[in-house]
C-alpha cells in the first residue's frame, strides 16, 4: 500500500495567476536609479534557448538582465510576535497574490507570504516554542515546509503525515526551536512553480550560550532568480522549455533578498557583517566572490562551524545557507559581491559573472574587530550501523527526462527504513552528468571527512559524496522524511524519496 504524498506533482497544471489588488509588496523602485542602461531589451535574447542535440551540451542558461546599480537597503521584514510570553514566538502568515516590482517601474505578478518576497523573517531563539498561523490565500493548495528544521513530521510541510492545505483554508504549524541557525520556509506542493513565485522567507533560530560575534550588522540574504519579460516586467512560463526540464529553471534576473541586483551598500572599512545566506533559486548555483573584500564563513545550513574560515569562494547550491562575515579592508573602496561561473553540468552549465552587492567603504579610518577564533565545539558521529548506496540518475522517457534514484522514479522508489537513535552512511552515487544537491528533510547529517553538519550538499556530477546520517530521536521524529534534489524540477521529475523512521 502506498501513501499518499504531498510533494510536487509530476507535470502538474499550470496555475492561472490572478491579478490582485491586495498590497503593494515591497517597494523596490523607489531606490535611487531606475534606470535600465545596459538592460538588454531584446525580447529574442530571452527564452531562445539553444536545445542543442538533446543532451546537456549547448544549452546555455538565458541571457542576463543588467539592470544599472542602484543603491538601497537589503532588510528584511520580521514576522511580528503576538505572544507575550518570553519562550513562545506566535506569528501569522498568509500566503497571498500580490505586485512586485522587480524591474524600475514594472509589475510581476507574484506568490507571497505577507506581501513580501522574500516573506517575513521570523526570529526565535532555542528553546522557544513556535506557533504559525497560516492562511491559505492562493488559488491552489499549499504547504510549508521548514527546511532544515528538526521538527515533528506533521509539521514539516512534506511527507506522509502531513497534507496540502486547500485555498480559504489554515494551518497551525507548531513546534519547537531545537537547534539555532539560518533556515528557511517554502511550500512543498508545485514547489517548482510555486517558490519560483516568490513563496519562501527565512527562519533564523539564535542561541544565547552561542559566542557573540563583533559585527554591525546580521542580515538574511536570500538568493534567487527570475525570468521576466523584460518589457512587462511578468514571468515567463518555462516549464516545457527543454532546457529547464534537463537544468531546472533558470532566470534571467537574480535577486537579494527580493530586490534585484545589483545594489550598493555604504559601509565602514574594517567593520565587520553577518550575512546569512540562503539559496532559494529552483536551480541556479550562486558560486560567492567577494572581490576586493574578505569573507570569513561562519556557519554552513544553520550550524556555526568550529572555527571562522576564509573563504574566496563559496559555492551555494540551491536550498542550501552559508553565513558567512564580510569585511572592505580599505577606505574609499568598492568591494563586489559577484557570482562567478560554475560548470554544474558537463558542458553548457556554467553562467557568466553576475555583481549582486557592493559595499562601498566611506572615508572613515577604519575600524577594528575581530572574530573569535572559535565558534563552537564538534562532536564527530559515531561509526555508522547501516550502509546504503543512493544512486542519482537520469533518462529519458518519451516525453521528458526522468531524474531517478536507484534507477526507479517517484512514487516508484522503495521507501527506506531507518531506526531511530543510530547513525547510517549514505553513499550518493551520482551517476549523471550534472550536479545534484541532495537535501535531507528532519536529520541532520555529517559528511564524511568533514567537522560540520549539514542538511543540504551538492553531489557533483559522476562523483560519490558519503554522508553519516544522524537520526538522533527529537519530538516527533518517527515517521516519513522526504530525501531529494533540490532542484525543484528535478525533485518533480522523480528524483524524491522517503525514509520512515522508527
Ligand atoms: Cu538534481
Amino acid at each position: 500500500m502506498r501513501t499518499p504524498l504531498i510533494l510536487i506533482q509530476v507535470l502538474g497544471a499550470t496555475s492561472v495567476l490572478a491579478l490582485s489588488a491586495c498590497g503593494n509588496g515591497m517597494d523596490h523602485g523607489s531606490m535611487d536609479n531606475d534606470a535600465m542602461a545596459g538592460m538588454d531589451m531584446g525580447a529574442g535574447d530571452m527564452g531562445d534557448m539553444d536545445m542543442g542535440d538533446g543532451g546537456h551540451g549547448g544549452m546555455p542558461g538565458p541571457t542576463m538582465l543588467a539592470p544599472a546599480p542602484w543603491s538601497g537597503s537589503l532588510s528584511t521584514t520580521d514576522a511580528i510576535d503576538t505572544n507575550a510570553g518570553a519562550n513562545v514566538v506566535e506569528v501569522t502568515l498568509r500566503a497571498t497574490q500580490t505586485e512586485i516590482e522587480y524591474l524600475p517601474g514594472k509589475k510581476t505578478k507574484a506568490w507571497t507570504y505577507g506581501g513580501t518576497v522574500p516573506g517575513p523573517t521570523i526570529r526565535a531563539k532555542v528553546g522557544d516554542r513556535i506557533i504559525v498561523h497560516f492562511r491559505n490565500d492562493l488559488p491552489e493548495a499549499t504547504t510549508i515546509h521548514w527546511h532544515g528544521v528538526r521538527l515533528p513530521s506533521a509539521m514539516d510541510g512534506a511527507g506522509p503525515a502531513t497534507s496540502a492545505i486547500a485555498p480559504g483554508a489554515t494551518f497551525d504549524y507548531t513546534f519547537d526551536a531545537l537547534d539555532a541557525g539560518t533556515y528557511w520556509y517554502h511550500p512543498h506542493v508545485m514547489a517548482n512553480e510555486q517558490v519560483d513565485k516568490g513563496l519562501y522567507g527565512a527562519i533564523v533560530i539564535t542561541d544565547p550560550g552561542e559566542p557573540t560575534l563583533p559585527v554591525v550588522a546580521d542580515e538574511v540574504m536570500i538568493l534567487d532568480d527570475v525570468m521576466l519579460d523584460a518589457a512587462t516586467g511578468e514571468q515567463m512560463a518555462m516549464k516545457d522549455d527543454m532546457r529547464t526540464q534537463m537544468m531546472g529553471l533558470e532566470g534571467n534576473l537574480a535577486l537579494v533578498s527580493g530586490r534585484r541586483s545589483n545594489v550598493g551598500l555604504s559601509v565602514r572599512a574594517g567593520e565587520l557583517r553577518r550575512w546569512r545566506f540562503v539559496n532559494s533559486a529552483n536551480a541556479r548555483y550562486f558560486k560567492l566572490s567577494l572581490v576586493g573584500g574578505t569573507m570569513q564563513q561562519v556557519a554552513t545550513d544553520g550550524t556555526l562551524l568550529e572555527k571562522p574560515t576564509a573563504v574566496s569562494e563559496l559555492l551555494l547550491v540551491p536550498g542550501e545557507r552559508a553565513d558567512v562575515v564580510v569585511r572592505v579592508d580599505a577606505p574609499s573602496t568598492t568591494a563586489t559581491l559577484r557570482a562567478v561561473p560554475y560548470e554544474r553540468a558537463m558542458e553548457g552549465g556554467a553562467t557568466t559573472p553576475i555583481d549582486l552587492v557592493r559595499l562601498i567603504s566611506t572615508a572613515d579610518a577604519p575600524a577594528a574587530a575581530s572574530l573569535p577564533t572559535t565558534l563552537r565545539a564538534f562532536t564527530p558521529l559515531s561509526s555508522p550501523a547501516a550502509v546504503r548506496t543512493l544512486r542519482l540518475g537520469e533518462r529519458m522517457s518519451s516525453t521528458r527526462t526522468v531524474f531517478t534514484i536507484n534507477d526507479a522514479a517517484f512514487p516508484d522508489v522503495p521507501t527506506l527504513n531507518a531506526k531511530l537513535g543510530t547513525v547510517e552512511e549514505w553513499a550518493i552515487q551520482n551517476e549523471s552528468e550534472m550536479d545534484h544537491p541532495f537535501h535531507l528533510h528532519g536529520f541532520f547529517f555529517q559528511p564524511v571527512g568533514a567537522r560540520t553538519r549539514k542538511d543540504t550538499i551538492n553531489v557533483p556530477a559522476k562523483t560519490t559524496v558519503r554522508v553519516l546520517v544522524d537520526f538522533h530521536p527529537h519530538t516527533g521524529a518517527a515517521g516519513g522524511w522526504m530525501y531529494h534534489c533540490h532542484i525543484l524540477e528535478h525533485a518533480e521529475g522523480g528524483m524524491l524519496a522517503e525514509v520512515k523512521v522508527e
